[in-house]
């Protein structure tokens, strides 16, 4: 399969054109008079469609909307919203097949990994439908007679959301159909490099939502990343900003949001790595490390990008890896033998052969990959070969976070020495453990072991199911999406005190006597 055969296939069925307007107010705003960008597909390099950018009179009509639509959205019964959003996940499941392989010739992941994408979004729409009959609030005693104290959740407004290319549905989705269960209207800004798939996704969601009677929830504003980024951020009509992307990026958006007491929810780096031990079962953990550390060409936040092995299993369990990844299938994702797909684009490619360069200075020894995969017919994509480089855990770039798939493999000799290089970047948002060792497995969830928003064991970083709550500590922003309680971001909390009485007793015993 070719990248002309997908699109000719399915760019009808998603309603997209060779030229699409890439702002939704409430209707898609004219292509006229806006400057446009091209999408291209990292598979062949070709160009796949172009999109319009908004100007700023376009996002202005687009928060105005998005703030008529919270009236009368917020309106709705949390349980009867819900079940508005069950319909956007029927909707989606129409579309996982066509959707799916616009992932894959958008952002080149592999057909499975691009309907996986599709299936996250409609798994989250389930998900926010049990949700919105559990909204709960506490009740609280009082201290005061006759006073009754409970809390209760309220929907915060339109919210901004600010995705990645390598997620270029799925995280909008982990972010919306929460807060529109939750009763929010929302404003996304995706990556310029996924723009289509935006585009097709708010074409469904908002057509189930219309379909059943309501106005659209769903907002878009496709555009540069700098300038939007800073509209959005900086604008107080927009309370909560949740940003999932690179850690400068993100530090910028924080201290936008900040300086106006904004909230954020941030899903920034990672640099995730596995520790493997003598006890690991072998079989599973080369599985969980190879496929985890090539997933999407190493371009998830989750991906392993460090592993750190036992000295005694260290040279055993190098070879055997290496081995796999000399026998990885690279090329083009649509084809359904292949496992790794390209990367986004030129400049990524060149990120990774800079990281491979600067390993090397800075004492690494490569062991395989490190450089350009050459498939033939494409020529004009943007392939590497998978990664291994032998470091140690204080060479500055182990310490940084490269979209690629490069492994720096380490030595530790005790479970503590482990998680003493585990924890040593500046990064927090997942990782592993292969042990069948209870010991070895409980150190590693301890306050003193793994120091990562995710913790798993026997499994890999990478792949995390949309029931718990997705996000990490330290330079990762701290953030959580998605499952358990990350629902509570998207709503304010309001603590409400009723006196029922006919007096006006004071709490903490205070007198005022008139
Ligand atoms: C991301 O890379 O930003 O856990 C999200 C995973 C996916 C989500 C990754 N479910 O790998």
């Amino acid at each position: 399969m070719d990248v002309n055969e997908v699109k000719k296939e399915i760019m009808e069925k998603l309603e997209l054109g060779e030229l699409n307007s890439g702002v939704f107010y409430g209707e898609w705003a004219p292509v006229e008079g806006r400057d446009t960008l091209t999408s291209y597909s990292p598979i062949d390099g070709s160009p796949i469609a172009k999109v319009t950018m908004a100007t700023k009179e376009d996002y202005e009509k687009v928060i105005k909307k998005a703030q008529e639509s919270f009236e009368v959205w917020s309106d709705i019964p949390a349980p009867k919203r819900g079940w508005i959003v069950r319909e956007i996940g029927n909707e989606l499941r129409k579309y996982k097949r066509e959707l799916g392989r616009l992932v894959s010739i958008e952002g080149g992941k592999t057909l499975t990994e691009g309907e996986g994408e599709v299936q996250e979004m409609i798994d989250i729409a389930d998900f926010a439908l049990g949700l919105s009959r559990q909204f709960y609030g506490l009740t609280i005693a009082s201290e005061r007679e006759h006073h009754r104290m409970y809390e209760q959740w309220l929907p915060i407004g339109p919210i901004g959301v600010i995705t990645s290319f390598n997620f270029p549905c799925a995280v909008w989705a982990w972010n919306t159909m929460i807060a529109s269960a939750a009763g929010d209207t929302s404003v996304w800004k995706p990556s310029s490099k996924g723009a289509l798939v935006a585009i097709a996704t708010m074409k469904i969601a908002n057509r189930a939502v219309e379909g059943l009677g309501y106005p659209p929830i769903f907002f878009l504003v496709v555009g540069r990343g700098r300038e939007v980024g800073e509209w959005m951020s900086t604008d107080t009509r927009l309370p909560l900003i949740s940003f999932t992307g690179s850690i400068p990026t993100g530090k910028r958006i924080a201290e936008n949001v900040a300086k106006r007491l904004g909230r954020t929810i941030l899903e920034l780096g990672g640099n995730n790595a596995a520790i493997v031990t003598p006890k690991a079962d072998t079989t599973t953990a080369l599985k969980g490390v190879a496929f985890r550390a090539l997933a999407t060409a190493g371009q998830r936040c989750t991906t392993t990008r460090r592993l750190i092995l036992h000295e005694s299993i260290y040279d055993d369990f190098l070879a055997k890896l290496k081995n796999i990844y000399e026998k990885v299938s690279i090329g083009n994702p649509l084809e359904k033998e292949v496992l790794m797909g390209p990367l986004i684009d030129e400049k990524a490619v060149e990120n990774y052969l800079n990281a491979v360069k600067l390993a090397q200075e800075q004492g690494g020894k490569l062991i395989y990959g490190g450089e350009r995969a050459k498939i033939s017919g494409f020529e004009n994509g943007h392939y590497v070969k998978p990664t291994i480089i032998e470091a140690n855990p204080d060479m500055e770039i182990v310490k940084t976070e490269t979209f690629a798939p490069i492994l720096y493999v380490m030595k530790y000799r005790t479970i503590e020495e482990a998680l003493e290089i585990h924890n040593n970047v500046p990064q927090g948002l997942s990782s592993a453990i292969f042990t069948t060792d209870l010991q070895e497995e409980e150190y590693f969830l301890s306050h003193r072991g793994s120091d990562c928003g995710i913790a798993n064991v026997n499994t890999s970083t990478a792949g995390a199911e949309i029931g718990g709550a997705f996000g990490g500590e330290k330079e990762t922003g701290g953030g959580r999406e998605s499952g358990s309680d990350a629902w509570k971001a998207y709503m304010r909390r309001q603590t409400v005190t009723i006196n029922y009485g006919k007096d006006l007793p004071l709490a903490q015993g205070v007198k005022f006597d008139i």
